[in-house]
């Protein structure tokens, strides 16, 4: 805005991210429309992506960190019964996330059968078990130190078998079916380690845990090539991997984490290979630049991530033997809101997807064939380029789940809730009433996502007043407050009380202006 010679800037202010029911139709027939244009039918994909899940793990819950620090957030989950309350919330957002993979012993649960029950409750099953050698547990009787499978010592190799018999106990229990085993064995020095015995050491040991196996399970080797050990890891990568998986057994196959490659490595043709032998078990999705990251799938790589999912997807359509990918999230959360970021990810692992179901496949294979490389190439770039965020968006709320799952997740206030909740001491936390007479936005996705006890009154309050519901443009906001301000000045000073109440910013304190109490974080 100009006035005389000087000139003022409106300070910016954020968009609010809202998912409107109209516009969200209007987007889907326009998609719809050009689909069609293209020959591509738009509710089988709808269908497809309604069916996709992926399990989250039960370690990515609270703030990640790195070996710098960790910033931890209000409102973290304490303990493994909130965790799984967090995962019911990323389920109920997405529908795309039925199962949780459990990390033994950091989540061990204390009795897994009341937890599979409680998980049923809460619609959550289990997915994959982790086992964990790559560190010491208090009381640990033998180091890992020196590596576990792979070490020299054959009483530390008994008590990491003793702990993966245990992890598969653990599973049973909960109903979940199959392992999945990383191993941070491996030497920081040339010299420190038999390069080939260590390896020859590591398989024995995974013949014992297979030889435990009970009916119906899988056993999932991880790969990585640096990380915790900086010269040589003992399964470093995707042969090492399938070596093992191919001298275990039928049941065991190989996990692929996105993020346990060097840079620039190929990881969709490392994909395509385990799937021409069968031995593709499962995922670790996530995102990295440099190393293992455990970035936000899709964040850094999108198009490396569809062209994974491509090779998923054409196997899956080609009903390959042996394809039962166990698909799961592992990422490190160090900066987002945990719950954010997972409901991004999955979001993200949607969307490609999505788009991996747009590629005609048979058409792809007519240019293959005929050599013509830049039609090829533009079959897979069309999906990829395509917006599918209608379409996702639609088998998200078919799954009744939310359109936008991260705006749905702030309007419910569930975070401001949990941080009141989970700072308070055992037996202290308060309770919150909310309280609405007409189906806002905010109340009903108050009632659809959180996690609620409803009410309904149906009498009217005697000598109640008509309720006049306005929407207010951002900008007139200022003026509405001081209309409120104005009409608390005249209140009786002593018996009537505003309240504000907005989401915790433990930075701030309870201010009092005239009559009005606004609680932290109100403006
Ligand atoms: C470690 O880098 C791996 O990604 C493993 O999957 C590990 O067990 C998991 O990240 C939990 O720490
Ligand atoms: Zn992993
Ligand atoms: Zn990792």
């Amino acid at each position: 805005m100009k006035t005389g010679n000087s000139t003022t800037i409106a300070t910016p202010q954020p968009v609010p991210i809202k998912a409107n029911l109209a516009d969200h139709e209007r987007d889907l027939a326009a998609l719809a429309e050009r689909l069609d244009r293209r020959g591509q039918i738009i509710e089988r994909v709808i269908e497809s992506v309604r069916r996709f899940e992926v399990a989250v793990p039960s370690w990515a819950f609270g703030s990640g960190g790195t070996r710098f620090g960790r910033f931890p957030m209000a409102g973290e989950p304490r303990n493994l019964i909130e965790k799984m309350e967090d995962a019911a919330v990323v389920h109920r957002l997405t529908g795309g996330t039925p199962r949780v993979s459990l990390h033994i012993p950091w989540d061990e649960p204390d009795d897994p059968a009341a937890l599979r029950q409680l998980a049923a409750e809460m619609g959550l099953g289990f997915d994959a078990v982790n086992s964990n050698t790559f560190q010491d547990q208090p009381g640990q009787r033998l180091s890992y130190k020196l590596g576990s499978f792979s070490h020299t010592d054959a009483a530390v190799r008994r008590q990491a078998i003793d702990h993966h018999l245990h992890v598969i106990e653990v599973g049973k229990a909960l109903g979940a079916e199959a392992i999945t085993v990383w191993l941070a064995d491996g030497s920081n020095y040339p010299g420190q380690m038999s390069l080939r015995r260590s390896f020859d050491r590591v398989r024995d040991c995974l013949s014992e845990v297979y030889a435990a196996l009970p009916a119906g399970w899988r056993l999932f080797t991880e790969h990585k090539p640096y990380e915790p050990a900086f010269y040589a890891s003992v399964v470093q990568d995707w042969g090492s991997s399938l070596l093992l998986a191919q001298s275990l057994g039928d049941r065991a196959q190989c996990l692929v984490d996105l993020g346990h490659h060097l840079p620039n490595t190929n990881i969709e043709l490392i994909v395509a290979r385990l799937l021409g032998v069968g031995k593709l078990g499962g995922f670790h999705f996530n995102d990295s630049k440099y190393g293992d990251d455990d970035l936000t799938a899709g964040s850094i790589k999108p198009y490396a991530l569809f062209l994974v999912f491509h090779e998923l997807v054409q196997a899956e359509r080609e009903r390959l033997p042996g394809f039962k990918p166990a698909y799961m999230i592992d990422q490190s959360h160090n900066i987002k809101d945990p719950l954010e970021d997972m409901l991004q990810t999955v979001d993200q692992l949607q969307l490609a997807y999505a788009k991996a179901h747009l590629v005609d496949n048979d058409v792809l294979e007519v240019y293959q064939n005929s050599g013509d490389v830049v039609m090829a190439e533009r079959i897979l770039k069309d999906a990829f380029e395509t917006d599918v965020r209608p379409l996702v968006a639609e088998a998200r709320l078919r799954n009744g789940a939310a359109l936008d799952p991260v705006a749905a997740f702030r309007a419910s206030g569930y975070r401001a809730r949990k941080v009141a909740e989970r700072a308070a001491k055992a037996g202290h936390a308060p309770h919150v009433l909310n309280m609405t007479a007409t189906p806002i936005p905010r109340s009903l996705a108050l009632t659809l996502y959180g996690e609620l006890d409803i009410s309904v009154i149906d009498t009217k309050p005697l000598g109640r007043q008509p309720i006049i519901t306005k929407i207010v443009s951002p900008n007139s906001m200022l003026s509405l407050i001081g209309v409120t301000l104005n009409g608390i000045s005249n209140l009786n000073k002593t018996d009537s009380f505003f309240f504000f109440v907005q989401p915790m910013d433990k930075n701030k304190t309870v201010e009092k202006i005239n009559n009005a109490y606004f609680m932290p974080g109100f403006r």
